[in-house]
C-alpha cells in the first residue's frame, strides 16, 4: 500500500471550507486505500505567537474536528507532531542541506514576513518548511494532500530529499504533491480573488465549519457578487459567484454545468440561499460530533496516544537510517 501523509496547523478556533475541500476532504477518501498518515502540527502553530491555553485547546479541536469530518483512527494514523520528536532532529538535519536563497524564494515565507515586517517575523517562519519536509519524509510518503497553495513547500521537499539520496546513498521516498483541480482553491466570500485563510484579516468571508448555523447563513448571503445576474462560471469575470459555485459544487456533488442549467433565469439571492442550504446541511453533523469528542477529553487522548506510538515506530527506524547514512556515530546500546 502507498504512504500517504499530511498536516494542519491548529491556527484557529475551526477549520474552514478551503480547508475541509482543499485538504481533508482528500484525506477521508485516502484513508480508504492508502497507508495514511495525518498530524496536526502543533509545531508549525508555534511561528504564530498564542496563548498557551488556547493553543492546547486549538489543538484538540483540530483532532477533534478530523475525527467528526471523516478520519478513523482504525484506518489511518493521526497524531499530533509534537508527540514525535523525530520530526525536530530531522528537521536539523535537512536545514543543513537546505540553502538560504533557496528558503527565501517560498512565497508563503515572503508574503507572511512581508505582513509582519522583518522584526517580528522569527527565524521559524523561514525554517517552516524545512520541517514540513522532515514530516514528510519521516514517513517515506508517496503523496501528500494538500491545496494549491503548498505546491512549492512539496516541491522543496522533493528537492531535498533528491540532493540527500544522492549525496548519502537512497535513503527518501521522494514524495508527490496531490492537488484535486475542482477544490484546490476556495476563495474568501468578501474578496473573491484572495484564498480563504485561517489568518485572514477579517473573518467575515471565512466560512468556519464549527460555526452556527446562522452565522454561516448570513455570511454567504452577504458574500460579494458580481456585476450582471447570469449564474454561470467565469472565474476572471465573476470570481464571487464562480467561488460560489464550486462550492456548491463540491459539497452537493450537482456538476457546475448542472447547477447553471438549474439556476438559469434565477437571481443571486436565491442561488445564495441554496449555497448557504447545502453548506449549513454539510456541517452540522459535523458541529455535533466534533462537541461529542471534546466532552470526553481522555478518550480522545487516549486516541491519539495510539497513533503517536504507530508514528514514533516509523519516525524512529527512518531518522536511525538518515542518521547512519550520514556518518553520526550511535551511541554503544
Ligand atoms: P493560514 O492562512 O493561517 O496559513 P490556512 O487557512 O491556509 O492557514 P493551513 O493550516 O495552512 O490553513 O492549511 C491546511 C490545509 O488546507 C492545506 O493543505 C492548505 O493547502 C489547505 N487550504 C487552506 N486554505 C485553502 C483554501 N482557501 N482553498 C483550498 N485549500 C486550502
Ligand atoms: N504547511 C502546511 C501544513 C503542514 C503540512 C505538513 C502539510 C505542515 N506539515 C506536511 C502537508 C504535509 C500548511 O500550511 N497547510
Amino acid at each position: 500500500m502507498k504512504r500517504v501523509l499530511s498536516g494542519i496547523q491548529p491556527t484557529a478556533e475551526s477549520f474552514h471550507l478551503g480547508n475541509y475541500l482543499g485538504a481533508v476532504r482528500q484525506w477521508v477518501e485516502l484513508q480508504k486505500t492508502h497507508d495514511a498518515f495525518y498530524c496536526v502540527v502543533d509545531l508549525h502553530a508555534l511561528t504564530v505567537e498564542t496563548e498557551p491555553a488556547v493553543l492546547r485547546r486549538r489543538t484538540l479541536v483540530a483532532a477533534a474536528q478530523l475525527i467528526a469530518l471523516g478520519l478513523d483512527p482504525d484506518k489511518c494514523t493521526l497524531f499530533i507532531q509534537s508527540h514525535v520528536p523525530e520530526h525536530n532532529q530531522l528537521g536539523w538535519v535537512l536545514e543543513c542541506l537546505a540553502g538560504f536563497g533557496e528558503a527565501s524564494r517560498m512565497t508563503q515565507f515572503k508574503d507572511k514576513s512581508q505582513k509582519s515586517g522583518a522584526d517580528r517575523t522569527v527565524v521559524g517562519l523561514f525554517t517552516y518548511p524545512i520541517l514540513q519536509a522532515a514530516d514528510i519524509m519521516l514517513y517515506q510518503a508517496n503523496l501528500v494532500p494538500v491545496g494549491e497553495d503548498q505546491r512549492q513547500h512539496i516541491e522543496l521537499t522533493r528537492d531535498l530529499g533528491q540532493r540527500f539520496n544522492s549525496r548519502y546513498g537512497q535513503t527518501f521516498v521522494i514524495p508527490e504533491a496531490y492537488i484535486l483541480k475542482s477544490a484546490a482553491k476556495i476563495n474568501d466570500l468578501q474578496d473573491p480573488t484572495a484564498k480563504m485563510s485561517k489568518s485572514a484579516a477579517s473573518n467575515a468571508g471565512v466560512i468556519d465549519i464549527l460555526d452556527a448555523a446562522d452565522i454561516n447563513v448570513k455570511k454567504i448571503k452577504s458574500a460579494v457578487t458580481d456585476t450582471g445576474k447570469e449564474i454561470v462560471f467565469d472565474e476572471k469575470n465573476k470570481p464571487g459567484i464562480s467561488n460560489l459555485l464550486s462550492i456548491h459544487s463540491a459539497l452537493s456533488g450537482n456538476s457546475i454545468k448542472d447547477l447553471e442549467n438549474q439556476f438559469a433565469g434565477k437571481g443571486y439571492g436565491d442561488f445564495k440561499s441554496a449555497v448557504a442550504e447545502v453548506v449549513t446541511d454539510f456541517f452540522a453533523p459535523v458541529r455535533q460530533k466534533t462537541q461529542e469528542l471534546l466532552a470526553d477529553e481522555a478518550a480522545l487522548l487516549q486516541l491519539l496516544a495510539v497513533g503517536s506510538q504507530k508514528a514514533r515506530d516509523v519516525a524512529a527506524k527512518t531518522l536511525a537510517q538518515t542518521y547512519s547514512a550520514l556518518g553520526l556515530v550511535p551511541p554503544k546500546l
